[in-house]
Protein backbone atom coordinates (compact mmCIF):
# COMPACT_ATOMS: atom_id res chain seq x y z
CA UNK A 1 0.00 0.00 0.00
CA UNK A 2 1.27 3.67 -0.42
CA UNK A 3 2.21 4.84 2.63
CA UNK A 4 0.50 8.47 3.23
CA UNK A 5 -0.46 10.92 5.85
CA UNK A 6 -3.64 13.26 6.62
CA UNK A 7 -1.55 17.09 6.55
CA UNK A 8 -3.27 20.05 6.93
CA UNK A 9 -1.53 22.05 4.54
CA UNK A 10 1.55 24.39 5.08
CA UNK A 11 -0.08 26.17 8.33
CA UNK A 12 0.13 22.09 9.43
CA UNK A 13 2.87 22.36 13.02
CA UNK A 14 4.27 18.67 11.04
CA UNK A 15 6.01 20.13 8.71
CA UNK A 16 6.72 17.93 5.87
CA UNK A 17 10.70 17.19 6.38
CA UNK A 18 9.53 15.72 9.45
CA UNK A 19 6.73 13.28 7.24
CA UNK A 20 9.78 12.81 5.31
CA UNK A 21 11.72 10.85 7.91
CA UNK A 22 8.93 8.58 8.69
CA UNK A 23 8.11 6.79 5.33
CA UNK A 24 5.60 9.16 4.49
CA UNK A 25 5.60 8.79 0.42
CA UNK A 26 2.50 10.51 -0.15
CA UNK A 27 0.30 12.91 1.01
CA UNK A 28 -3.24 13.72 1.34
CA UNK A 29 -4.66 17.03 1.97
CA UNK A 30 -7.15 20.01 0.92
CA UNK A 31 -7.39 23.69 -0.14
CA UNK A 32 -8.13 24.08 3.39
CA UNK A 33 -8.50 27.70 2.74
CA UNK A 34 -11.07 28.09 -0.11
CA UNK A 35 -14.13 28.50 0.86
CA UNK A 36 -17.28 26.34 0.64
CA UNK A 37 -19.06 26.19 -2.81
CA UNK A 38 -16.41 27.60 -4.81
CA UNK A 39 -13.49 26.34 -7.52
CA UNK A 40 -10.30 25.38 -6.35
CA UNK A 41 -8.46 26.76 -9.65
CA UNK A 42 -5.71 25.52 -10.42
CA UNK A 43 -2.94 27.75 -9.79
CA UNK A 44 -3.64 26.50 -5.83
CA UNK A 45 -3.51 23.22 -6.48
CA UNK A 46 -0.61 23.85 -8.44
CA UNK A 47 0.83 25.68 -5.68
CA UNK A 48 0.33 23.14 -3.25
CA UNK A 49 1.52 20.13 -5.36
CA UNK A 50 4.82 21.28 -6.63
CA UNK A 51 5.24 22.33 -2.28
CA UNK A 52 4.73 18.53 -1.67
CA UNK A 53 6.78 17.61 -4.42
CA UNK A 54 9.79 19.48 -3.39
CA UNK A 55 9.69 17.46 -0.63
CA UNK A 56 9.92 13.94 -2.45
CA UNK A 57 6.54 12.81 -2.23
CA UNK A 58 3.09 13.23 -4.32
CA UNK A 59 -0.41 14.61 -3.40
CA UNK A 60 -2.11 10.87 -3.28
CA UNK A 61 -5.55 12.04 -2.13
CA UNK A 62 -7.62 15.06 -1.59
CA UNK A 63 -9.04 14.62 1.39
CA UNK A 64 -12.10 16.60 1.21
CA UNK A 65 -13.57 18.37 -1.69
CA UNK A 66 -16.52 19.10 0.56
CA UNK A 67 -20.20 18.46 -1.27
CA UNK A 68 -21.39 20.93 0.40
CA UNK A 69 -24.87 21.01 2.15
CA UNK A 70 -27.62 21.72 -0.81
CA UNK A 71 -26.35 18.70 -3.00
CA UNK A 72 -27.15 16.82 -0.14
CA UNK A 73 -30.18 17.97 1.04
CA UNK A 74 -31.13 19.18 -2.62
CA UNK A 75 -31.89 22.82 -2.43
CA UNK A 76 -32.64 24.90 -5.33
CA UNK A 77 -29.08 25.75 -6.27
CA UNK A 78 -27.48 22.20 -6.42
CA UNK A 79 -26.82 21.97 -9.79
CA UNK A 80 -25.24 24.80 -9.85
CA UNK A 81 -22.77 23.63 -6.95
CA UNK A 82 -22.70 20.07 -9.12
CA UNK A 83 -21.13 22.31 -11.37
CA UNK A 84 -18.97 23.76 -9.15
CA UNK A 85 -17.87 20.56 -7.59
CA UNK A 86 -17.21 19.18 -11.83
CA UNK A 87 -14.75 22.13 -12.45
CA UNK A 88 -12.86 21.42 -9.47
CA UNK A 89 -12.52 17.78 -10.19
CA UNK A 90 -11.08 19.01 -14.37
CA UNK A 91 -8.61 21.36 -12.39
CA UNK A 92 -7.29 18.52 -9.86
CA UNK A 93 -6.99 15.76 -12.66
CA UNK A 94 -5.00 18.04 -15.17
CA UNK A 95 -2.76 18.96 -12.27
CA UNK A 96 -2.16 15.14 -11.88
CA UNK A 97 -4.67 14.58 -8.95
CA UNK A 98 -6.96 11.81 -9.52
CA UNK A 99 -8.42 10.24 -5.89
CA UNK A 100 -11.77 12.26 -4.22
CA UNK A 101 -12.19 11.17 -0.72
CA UNK A 102 -15.45 13.02 0.45
CA UNK A 103 -19.18 12.27 2.45
CA UNK A 104 -22.47 12.34 2.51
CA UNK A 105 -23.29 12.90 6.46
CA UNK A 106 -25.52 15.59 6.65
CA UNK A 107 -25.01 18.66 8.78
CA UNK A 108 -21.96 16.80 11.00
CA UNK A 109 -19.08 15.18 9.75
CA UNK A 110 -17.38 12.67 12.50
CA UNK A 111 -18.71 12.88 16.36
CA UNK A 112 -17.16 12.06 19.65
CA UNK A 113 -18.06 13.59 22.74
CA UNK A 114 -14.17 13.34 24.44
CA UNK A 115 -11.60 14.20 22.70
CA UNK A 116 -8.57 12.90 25.50
CA UNK A 117 -10.27 10.05 27.12
CA UNK A 118 -7.38 8.15 29.12
CA UNK A 119 -6.35 4.71 28.39
CA UNK A 120 -5.16 2.71 31.14
CA UNK A 121 -1.48 3.14 29.33
CA UNK A 122 -1.38 6.64 30.38
CA UNK A 123 -2.11 7.92 26.71
CA UNK A 124 -5.51 9.61 25.59
CA UNK A 125 -8.00 8.37 22.47
CA UNK A 126 -11.10 9.68 21.58
CA UNK A 127 -14.52 8.64 23.01
CA UNK A 128 -18.02 8.62 22.24
CA UNK A 129 -20.37 8.15 24.99
CA UNK A 130 -24.01 8.23 23.69
CA UNK A 131 -25.63 9.50 27.27
CA UNK A 132 -23.40 13.01 27.04
CA UNK A 133 -24.42 12.66 23.17
CA UNK A 134 -28.08 12.49 23.95
CA UNK A 135 -27.73 14.90 26.75
CA UNK A 136 -26.55 17.47 24.13
CA UNK A 137 -29.15 16.47 21.44
CA UNK A 138 -32.22 17.16 24.21
CA UNK A 139 -30.74 19.50 26.49
CA UNK A 140 -28.15 21.58 24.32
CA UNK A 141 -29.41 21.62 20.85
CA UNK A 142 -33.20 21.06 22.35
CA UNK A 143 -34.17 19.71 19.54
CA UNK A 144 -37.40 18.75 18.57
CA UNK A 145 -38.52 15.04 18.85
CA UNK A 146 -34.83 14.31 20.54
CA UNK A 147 -36.76 12.98 24.22
CA UNK A 148 -38.79 10.59 22.09
CA UNK A 149 -36.05 9.34 19.66
CA UNK A 150 -33.87 8.49 22.72
CA UNK A 151 -36.61 7.02 24.98
CA UNK A 152 -36.80 4.29 22.19
CA UNK A 153 -32.97 3.88 21.44
CA UNK A 154 -31.74 0.36 21.12
CA UNK A 155 -28.01 -0.90 20.87
CA UNK A 156 -27.06 -3.12 18.31
CA UNK A 157 -27.64 -6.72 19.70
CA UNK A 158 -25.54 -7.95 22.75
CA UNK A 159 -24.56 -4.35 23.72
CA UNK A 160 -25.94 -1.74 25.77
CA UNK A 161 -28.09 -4.57 27.80
CA UNK A 162 -30.31 -2.85 30.19
CA UNK A 163 -29.25 0.16 29.40
CA UNK A 164 -31.58 3.54 29.79
CA UNK A 165 -30.00 6.24 27.41
CA UNK A 166 -32.54 8.62 28.17
CA UNK A 167 -32.62 8.24 31.82
CA UNK A 168 -29.10 8.64 31.58
CA UNK A 169 -29.14 12.11 30.31
CA UNK A 170 -31.67 13.01 32.67
CA UNK A 171 -29.48 12.34 35.58
CA UNK A 172 -26.41 13.94 33.86
CA UNK A 173 -28.56 16.71 33.36
CA UNK A 174 -28.52 17.28 37.15
CA UNK A 175 -24.70 17.86 37.22
CA UNK A 176 -23.85 19.95 34.19
CA UNK A 177 -22.32 23.20 34.61
CA UNK A 178 -21.98 25.96 32.10
CA UNK A 179 -18.39 25.46 31.66
CA UNK A 180 -19.09 21.86 31.08
CA UNK A 181 -22.03 22.59 28.52
CA UNK A 182 -19.06 24.55 26.73
CA UNK A 183 -16.80 21.21 26.35
CA UNK A 184 -19.19 19.49 25.18
CA UNK A 185 -20.13 21.77 22.55
CA UNK A 186 -16.39 22.33 21.79
CA UNK A 187 -15.74 18.56 21.47
CA UNK A 188 -18.95 17.55 19.55
CA UNK A 189 -19.16 20.93 16.69
CA UNK A 190 -15.96 23.23 16.92
CA UNK A 191 -12.93 21.36 17.21
CA UNK A 192 -14.14 18.09 15.24
CA UNK A 193 -15.89 19.82 12.91
CA UNK A 194 -13.46 23.31 12.59
CA UNK A 195 -10.51 21.80 10.68
CA UNK A 196 -12.08 19.37 8.47
CA UNK A 197 -13.31 21.89 5.91
CA UNK A 198 -17.26 21.58 7.32
CA UNK A 199 -19.79 24.02 8.24
CA UNK A 200 -18.37 24.97 11.06
CA UNK A 201 -15.58 26.62 12.12
CA UNK A 202 -12.67 27.35 15.38
CA UNK A 203 -14.39 31.23 15.39
CA UNK A 204 -18.10 30.53 15.23
CA UNK A 205 -19.79 32.71 17.96
CA UNK A 206 -23.31 31.04 17.84
CA UNK A 207 -22.53 27.79 16.67
CA UNK A 208 -26.10 26.31 18.00
CA UNK A 209 -28.00 28.15 16.74
CA UNK A 210 -26.01 27.79 13.47
CA UNK A 211 -26.30 23.96 14.08
CA UNK A 212 -30.25 24.10 14.08
CA UNK A 213 -30.53 26.63 10.71
CA UNK A 214 -28.60 23.39 9.18
CA UNK A 215 -30.86 20.06 10.72
CA UNK A 216 -33.90 22.70 9.58
CA UNK A 217 -32.46 22.07 6.00
CA UNK A 218 -33.25 18.37 6.25
CA UNK A 219 -37.07 18.47 7.59
CA UNK A 220 -38.36 15.76 5.40
CA UNK A 221 -35.45 13.98 3.74
CA UNK A 222 -34.89 10.45 5.24
CA UNK A 223 -33.02 7.98 4.22
CA UNK A 224 -34.70 7.11 0.57
CA UNK A 225 -34.10 10.85 -0.38
CA UNK A 226 -30.77 11.35 0.89
CA UNK A 227 -29.83 7.84 -1.09
CA UNK A 228 -31.67 9.62 -4.25
CA UNK A 229 -29.57 12.65 -3.87
CA UNK A 230 -26.44 11.17 -3.55
CA UNK A 231 -27.23 9.15 -6.54
CA UNK A 232 -28.12 12.29 -8.38
CA UNK A 233 -24.57 13.75 -7.60
CA UNK A 234 -22.61 10.66 -8.69
CA UNK A 235 -24.45 10.42 -11.94
CA UNK A 236 -24.18 13.92 -12.66
CA UNK A 237 -20.14 14.20 -11.87
CA UNK A 238 -19.35 10.68 -13.46
CA UNK A 239 -19.13 11.39 -16.90
CA UNK A 240 -16.63 14.17 -15.64
CA UNK A 241 -14.86 11.59 -13.57
CA UNK A 242 -14.35 8.81 -16.68
CA UNK A 243 -13.06 11.98 -18.55
CA UNK A 244 -10.28 12.55 -16.08
CA UNK A 245 -9.69 8.85 -14.98
CA UNK A 246 -11.08 10.48 -11.15
CA UNK A 247 -11.61 8.03 -8.38
CA UNK A 248 -14.53 9.36 -5.95
CA UNK A 249 -14.47 7.35 -3.04
CA UNK A 250 -17.09 8.21 -0.03
CA UNK A 251 -15.89 8.16 3.83
CA UNK A 252 -18.08 6.36 5.54
CA UNK A 253 -20.61 7.65 8.41
CA UNK A 254 -18.95 7.82 11.98
CA UNK A 255 -20.01 6.86 13.83
CA UNK A 256 -22.35 4.51 11.83
CA UNK A 257 -25.70 5.27 13.56
CA UNK A 258 -28.04 7.49 12.63
CA UNK A 259 -27.76 10.55 14.82
CA UNK A 260 -29.89 13.84 15.20
CA UNK A 261 -32.92 12.81 13.12
CA UNK A 262 -30.53 12.61 10.35
CA UNK A 263 -30.38 9.91 7.95
CA UNK A 264 -27.06 7.95 7.52
CA UNK A 265 -26.28 6.29 3.91
CA UNK A 266 -22.82 4.81 4.01
CA UNK A 267 -22.98 2.58 7.74
CA UNK A 268 -23.46 -0.76 6.75
CA UNK A 269 -22.76 -3.60 4.66
CA UNK A 270 -25.80 -3.23 2.78
CA UNK A 271 -25.50 0.76 2.50
CA UNK A 272 -22.25 0.46 0.66
CA UNK A 273 -23.35 -2.16 -1.59
CA UNK A 274 -26.32 0.30 -2.30
CA UNK A 275 -24.49 3.17 -3.47
CA UNK A 276 -21.72 0.83 -5.42
CA UNK A 277 -24.72 -0.19 -7.25
CA UNK A 278 -26.75 2.09 -7.99
CA UNK A 279 -23.93 4.02 -9.57
CA UNK A 280 -22.22 1.27 -11.10
CA UNK A 281 -19.03 2.62 -12.40
CA UNK A 282 -15.48 2.06 -11.29
CA UNK A 283 -14.77 5.42 -10.66
CA UNK A 284 -17.41 5.77 -8.16
CA UNK A 285 -16.02 3.77 -5.23
CA UNK A 286 -15.28 3.74 -1.17
CA UNK A 287 -12.77 5.10 1.51
CA UNK A 288 -12.10 1.69 3.47
CA UNK A 289 -12.32 3.42 6.90
CA UNK A 290 -11.72 0.55 8.96
CA UNK A 291 -11.81 2.61 12.44
CA UNK A 292 -15.52 4.43 11.26
CA UNK A 293 -16.50 0.73 10.41
CA UNK A 294 -15.52 -1.50 13.26
CA UNK A 295 -17.37 1.33 15.44
CA UNK A 296 -20.87 -0.20 14.09
CA UNK A 297 -21.30 -3.82 16.34
CA UNK A 298 -23.27 -4.82 13.40
CA UNK A 299 -20.07 -4.71 10.85
CA UNK A 300 -17.72 -7.30 10.05
CA UNK A 301 -14.58 -5.46 9.05
CA UNK A 302 -12.83 -8.24 7.35
CA UNK A 303 -15.87 -9.37 5.47
CA UNK A 304 -16.40 -5.55 4.12
CA UNK A 305 -12.80 -5.24 2.99
CA UNK A 306 -13.35 -8.89 0.93
CA UNK A 307 -16.26 -7.89 -0.37
CA UNK A 308 -15.60 -4.17 -1.27
CA UNK A 309 -11.78 -4.19 -1.77
CA UNK A 310 -12.17 -4.00 -5.61
CA UNK A 311 -14.07 -1.04 -5.41
CA UNK A 312 -11.97 1.15 -2.63
CA UNK A 313 -9.54 3.47 -3.93
CA UNK A 314 -7.95 4.95 -0.52
CA UNK A 315 -8.41 3.32 2.99
CA UNK A 316 -7.92 4.39 6.50
CA UNK A 317 -6.83 2.76 8.85
CA UNK A 318 -7.69 2.67 12.32
CA UNK A 319 -9.78 -0.08 14.89
CA UNK A 320 -12.71 0.60 17.36
CA UNK A 321 -13.21 -0.86 20.62
CA UNK A 322 -16.92 -1.05 21.49
CA UNK A 323 -17.72 -1.66 25.43
CA UNK A 324 -20.29 -3.51 26.59
CA UNK A 325 -22.18 -0.43 27.78
CA UNK A 326 -22.38 0.24 23.47
CA UNK A 327 -19.47 3.34 24.45
CA UNK A 328 -16.90 3.01 21.78
CA UNK A 329 -13.14 4.12 21.74
CA UNK A 330 -9.96 4.24 19.49
CA UNK A 331 -8.42 1.02 19.66
CA UNK A 332 -4.64 0.40 19.81
CA UNK A 333 -4.13 -0.29 15.86
CA UNK A 334 -2.69 -3.69 16.24
CA UNK A 335 -6.00 -4.31 18.44
CA UNK A 336 -9.95 -3.74 18.67
CA UNK A 337 -12.44 -4.61 16.11
CA UNK A 338 -11.17 -4.12 12.92
CA UNK A 339 -8.11 -7.17 12.31
CA UNK A 340 -5.58 -4.40 10.51
CA UNK A 341 -2.73 -7.16 9.30
CA UNK A 342 -6.05 -9.12 7.18
CA UNK A 343 -6.88 -5.88 6.41
CA UNK A 344 -3.61 -4.91 4.88
CA UNK A 345 -3.27 -8.66 3.39
CA UNK A 346 -6.47 -7.99 1.56
CA UNK A 347 -5.44 -4.56 0.14
CA UNK A 348 -2.11 -5.50 -0.88
CA UNK A 349 -3.21 -8.58 -2.15
CA UNK A 350 -5.75 -6.31 -4.55
CA UNK A 351 -3.61 -3.53 -5.24
CA UNK A 352 0.04 -3.20 -3.50
CA UNK A 353 -0.26 1.06 -4.70
CA UNK A 354 -3.60 1.50 -2.89
CA UNK A 355 -3.01 4.93 -1.19
CA UNK A 356 -3.22 4.11 2.93
CA UNK A 357 -3.13 6.42 6.13
CA UNK A 358 -3.49 5.68 9.75
CA UNK A 359 -6.12 7.65 11.14
CA UNK A 360 -6.78 8.94 14.35
CA UNK A 361 -3.55 8.12 15.95
CA UNK A 362 -3.23 8.84 20.52
CA UNK A 363 -1.99 11.95 22.82
CA UNK A 364 1.32 10.79 23.69
CA UNK A 365 4.28 11.42 24.75
CA UNK A 366 5.04 15.32 23.90
CA UNK A 367 1.69 15.44 21.75
CA UNK A 368 -0.47 17.51 24.18
CA UNK A 369 -0.79 21.20 24.03
CA UNK A 370 0.81 20.94 21.04
CA UNK A 371 -2.68 22.41 19.33
CA UNK A 372 -2.90 19.40 16.79
CA UNK A 373 -6.25 18.65 15.44
CA UNK A 374 -8.79 16.59 17.54
CA UNK A 375 -7.22 12.81 16.78
CA UNK A 376 -4.36 13.90 14.75
CA UNK A 377 -1.45 13.70 17.11
CA UNK A 378 2.17 13.36 15.87
CA UNK A 379 3.83 11.11 18.06
CA UNK A 380 0.29 8.86 18.21
CA UNK A 381 0.21 8.51 14.99
CA UNK A 382 3.56 8.39 14.22
CA UNK A 383 3.89 5.22 16.37
CA UNK A 384 0.49 3.91 14.57
CA UNK A 385 2.10 4.49 11.22
CA UNK A 386 5.11 2.42 12.47
CA UNK A 387 3.23 -0.27 13.21
CA UNK A 388 1.55 -0.38 9.85
CA UNK A 389 4.66 0.22 7.96
CA UNK A 390 5.98 -3.35 9.78
CA UNK A 391 2.44 -5.11 9.32
CA UNK A 392 2.82 -4.16 5.62
CA UNK A 393 6.56 -5.57 5.46
CA UNK A 394 5.58 -8.43 6.76
CA UNK A 395 2.39 -9.18 4.60
CA UNK A 396 4.52 -8.35 1.44
CA UNK A 397 7.21 -10.75 2.62
CA UNK A 398 4.27 -13.49 2.65
CA UNK A 399 3.12 -12.41 -0.50
CA UNK A 400 6.26 -12.27 -2.22
CA UNK A 401 6.20 -8.47 -3.03
CA UNK A 402 9.27 -6.13 -2.34
CA UNK A 403 9.15 -4.08 0.42
CA UNK A 404 10.83 -0.79 0.32
CA UNK A 405 10.79 1.37 3.22
CA UNK A 406 11.54 5.13 2.09
CA UNK A 407 14.76 7.34 3.11
CA UNK A 408 17.45 4.68 3.48
CA UNK A 409 20.11 3.66 0.86
CA UNK A 410 19.34 0.17 0.88
C1 LIG B 1 -12.12 12.29 10.44
C2 LIG B 1 -12.09 12.09 8.99
C3 LIG B 1 -13.32 12.63 8.30
C4 LIG B 1 -13.16 12.58 6.79
C5 LIG B 1 -14.32 13.16 6.04
C6 LIG B 1 -14.19 12.91 4.56
O1 LIG B 1 -11.14 12.13 11.11
O2 LIG B 1 -11.87 10.78 8.66
O3 LIG B 1 -13.51 13.96 8.71
O4 LIG B 1 -12.04 13.29 6.42
O5 LIG B 1 -15.52 12.65 6.48
O6 LIG B 1 -15.01 13.78 3.88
Amino acid sequence: MEKTWRWFGKKDKITLSMLKQIGVEGIVTALHDVPLGEVWTREKIRDLREYIESYGMRWSVVESLPVVETIKYGGPDRDHQIEVYKQSLRNLSAEGIHCICYNFMPVLDWARTDLSHPNPNGTTNLYFNYAEFAYFDIYILKREGAREEWASFTFPEGYGVGRNVLEEADALAKTMTPEKDHALVENIVIKTQGFVSGNFSEGDEAPIQKFREFLSLYKGIDKAALRANMKYFLEAIMPVCDECDMNMCVHPDDPPIEILGLPRIVRTEEDIRWFLDAVPNKHNGLTFCAGSLSAGAYNNVTALAREFASRTHFVHLRSCHIFPSGDFTEASHLGGRADIVELVRIFEKENPSLPMRVDHGMTMLDDADKGYNAGYSFIGRMFAMGQVQGIIATVDRELGIQYKQPGFFD
